[in-house]
Formats: C-alpha cells, sequence, structure tokens
C-alpha cells in the first residue's frame, strides 16, 4: 500500500511541480512571525503596525518574534525617508528582523548607479522619495547633466546607514513551510530558479496559479482591499498610501492571522 501512495505521490509531484507535503503550512516550532505588507512612505501607518505588533507578540512568551518586510517601502507616500530610518535601525527590540527587496528601492538604487539609465524611477514615484529628503524635483523630462546633478544631491542628504540598508536586500526569504517574497514567483519553477525580475514584479500567471508550491508564498506588490489568505499563498498589500491601511499576517504553528494598522489588539481578523 505505501508503494502505491508513494507513486501515486511521484506521479503528483511530477504533475504539479515540487509542491509541499500535505498539511497545514508551519512556522517553526518556537517563533512566531510577522510579515509586512508594502509600505511606500506611510511611516505613521508603519508606528502604529509596530506598536500592534509588539502587543501581539506578548501572547507567545517563549517564542521568538521574527519580522519580515517584504519591499516597496518608499515612493509613493509621503515620508520615506522615516520609513527607511525606522526599518535601518532595528525597527521592534528584540525582534529578528528581515527585510526584502521590492521593485521600488530597485528602482530608487538603480537611479542612484545610473542617474541616466534609471531616470524612469522619479516618475515612478522618486519625486515624492527625493522630496521626503530635502531634494526637490520634477516630474517633466530632464536631461542627463540634470539627472546627474540630482543624483549628486541625494548622495549628499540620503544618510549612508540608508544606502547601506538598501544595498543589503534580498529578493526571497525561506522560513519554515513559507516563503517571503515581494511580488510571488514563476509557478512550476523551482523557488532556488527564480528570477529577480519575476520574484519583484510577477502578477498574472502567479496570482491565478492554484499549483501548491514548494513553499506557502506570503507576498505584497499587488493591492488587495481585504488581505488574501489560500492555501498557495498569502497576499497583504492593502495599498497603504492610498487606503491608510498597512497590513501584517502574523504566523505561528499552523495559525494565520492578520494585524492593520488602523486596528487595535481587540478587533482582528482571523483567517
Ligand atoms: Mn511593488
Amino acid at each position: 500500500m505505501s508503494g502505491v501512495r508513494d507513486n501515486l505521490s511521484v506521479l503528483m509531484r511530477r504533475m504539479f511541480g515540487q509542491g509541499r507535503p500535505a498539511g497545514p503550512a508551519m512556522a517553526p516550532p518556537g517563533t512566531v512571525l510577522y510579515a509586512i505588507g508594502d509600505i511606500h512612505g506611510e511611516a505613521e501607518a508603519l508606528r502604529r503596525l509596530l506598536g500592534h505588533i509588539a502587543a501581539d507578540a506578548r501572547r507567545y512568551s517563549g517564542c521568538d518574534p521574527v519580522l519580515i518586510f517584504l519591499g516597496d517601502y518608499v515612493d509613493r507616500g509621503p515620508d520615506s525617508r522615516g520609513v527607511i530610518d525606522c526599518l535601518s535601525a532595528p525597527p521592534l527590540p528584540g525582534f529578528a528582523c528581515h527585510a526584502l527587496l521590492g521593485n521600488h528601492e530597485q528602482a530608487m538604487l538603480g537611479f542612484l548607479d545610473d542617474p541616466v539609465a534609471g531616470a524612469p524611477w522619479l516618475a515612478f514615484g522618486g519625486v515624492e522619495t527625493l522630496a521626503s529628503y530635502g531634494v526637490r524635483a520634477s516630474f517633466g523630462s530632464i536631461d542627463a547633466a540634470r539627472c546627474r546633478r540630482l543624483r549628486d544631491e541625494a548622495l549628499e542628504v540620503i544618510p549612508a546607514r540608508h544606502i547601506a540598508f538598501l544595498r543589503t536586500l534580498k529578493p526571497m526569504l525561506v522560513i519554515g513551510d513559507y516563503a517571503f517574497v515581494h511580488a510571488g514567483i514563476r509557478p512550476g519553477r523551482a523557488l532556488d530558479k527564480q528570477s529577480c525580475g519575476d520574484l519583484l514584479t510577477i502578477r498574472g500567471p502567479f496570482l491565478t496559479s492554484r499549483r501548491i508550491h514548494e513553499k506557502v508564498i506570503v507576498h505584497g506588490h499587488t493591492i488587495v482591499p481585504e488581505p488574501i489568505s489560500l492555501d498557495n499563498r498569502i497576499a497583504i498589500d492593502t495599498g497603504a498610501y492610498a487606503s491608510g491601511i498597512l497590513t501584517a499576517v502574523a504566523l505561528w504553528q499552523g495559525q494565520r492571522r492578520f494585524i492593520r494598522s488602523d486596528q487595535d489588539a481587540t478587533s482582528r481578523c482571523v483567517r
């Protein structure tokens, strides 16, 4: 009988890719994980949400709490500087902290490294981010010399600690049965064979896929009116810069719970 089951399992894996074994996805024993969606310059919502998370983690005494930020810290909202300032210092004492790369941080670094090729970042939210550092830029088309001057001005006022933080960001993190990424993964491709472009920007093929991936994918990037919790993925970008609502998912043992920046600790959404 076990031989039949093994063969069936091999067949299923061949048909559906290298899906994880059946059963609920689990956080590692003794840990509680908090993943936080796209912040986009909403420093105030971030501070509120971190306060809720600190209070929530007290329910898990004896567990090691872990913060995972899913990228897109800058652009669009009013205070990218405040967000990077918070994230580049330990955001909550006693929490391990991991910050992932979003496509907006990639665009910002692209501009700082090559301001002419990276100029599209300005219209992509960069003007707002530069403004938060006190650098005035315009939305209109600008020539190469102006791009370089803007970049040089930016490097004068952006703290070295902020730039160093941006350069540490990684595109993926695996903990327990979960893989954390900014946008998603290419379905059917092994996690260690994913392209950075897919991890940072994919939408359609990932969002419509019902395939059970190697890990449950926890992601942001695509705005949802309410967080989404499925067998194969968890989506938590609730569009903070437009809605004012920043969302986290708390993962403990096999449980998933959502925490919103605009709700206190007594009114939680439970999956
Ligand atoms: Mn994004």
